[in-house]
């Protein structure tokens, strides 16, 4: 008998659709991610903690208590050595901390300007993407992290990607995030290796992974 999917649903806690289409396309077909938007959470939520672990928490559990499904957020940080650690946790509004709302792409442009500014001159370009996925599942609490070295450029290359993916290069490779095709960075990039351990998580405590 020809085997037939059992779609599961995890609401995934993020506004942005980049991260949602990139998570899509890495999990298999027996997962439905739904969005916040398809669940009626149309506002901002809050992410006001110092670390990427605790704010991917804030985020999930704000779903969990509004709509009591299996979901999960993930908080990522671009972490530049010579900057110690910055713009890390504060990576989304890096250059406009205090400041007014701007478009996506006026926010983009800003913040990838403040890094470069800040590391003229400077030789030491280390850094590394991290991504926290914080879990919520049947009201258990569970986290994934995923991590990828590169280094900083000295200007903006390639239009694909989003945020900083045009001047980071992970380590093994000559191009940046945002030259590489979007599959290629989905193989490779820190929400990548998180993910992997979510699914592999989620395998574990479900052998029959979605078919049966
Ligand atoms: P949500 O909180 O709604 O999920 P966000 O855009 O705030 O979306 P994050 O907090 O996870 O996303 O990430 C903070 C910022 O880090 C994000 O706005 C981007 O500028 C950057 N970023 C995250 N993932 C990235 C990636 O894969 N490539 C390049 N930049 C990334």
């Amino acid at each position: 008998m020809r085997p037939f999917l059992i779609m599961r649903e995890l609401v995934f806690a993020t506004n942005n659709g980049h991260k949602l289409q990139e998570i899509r396309s890495m999990l298999n077909p027996g997962y439905r991610i739904s969005g916040l938007a398809e669940k009626g959470i149309i506002e901002e939520i809050p992410e006001d903690h110092f670390t990427l672990e605790e704010n991917a928490f804030q985020k999930a559990e704000f779903v969990w208590k509004r709509v009591g499904s299996s979901c999960f957020a993930d908080d990522t940080g671009l972490e530049i050595d010579a900057l110690q650690g910055e713009p890390g946790v504060f990576s989304a509004r890096y250059s406009l901390i205090g400041q007014p709302v701007y478009s996506e792409m006026e926010v983009t442009a800003g913040n990838i300007r403040k890094v470069l500014e800040k590391l003229h001159g400077e030789t030491n370009r280390k850094a590394r993407f991290r991504t926290v996925i914080a879990l919520i599942m049947d009201g258990h609490h569970h986290s994934f992290e995923g991590a990828v070295d590169g280094s900083i450029t000295d200007e903006g290359c390639g239009r694909g990607g989003f945020g900083y993916d045009p001047i980071f290069i992970p380590d093994g490779s000559r191009l940046t995030f945002a030259e590489m095709e979007p599959s290629h960075k989905n193989r490779i990039s820190h929400r990548a290796l998180a993910v992997k351990k979510l699914v592999n998580f989620l395998t574990s405590t479900d052998p029959s992974d979605g078919l049966v």
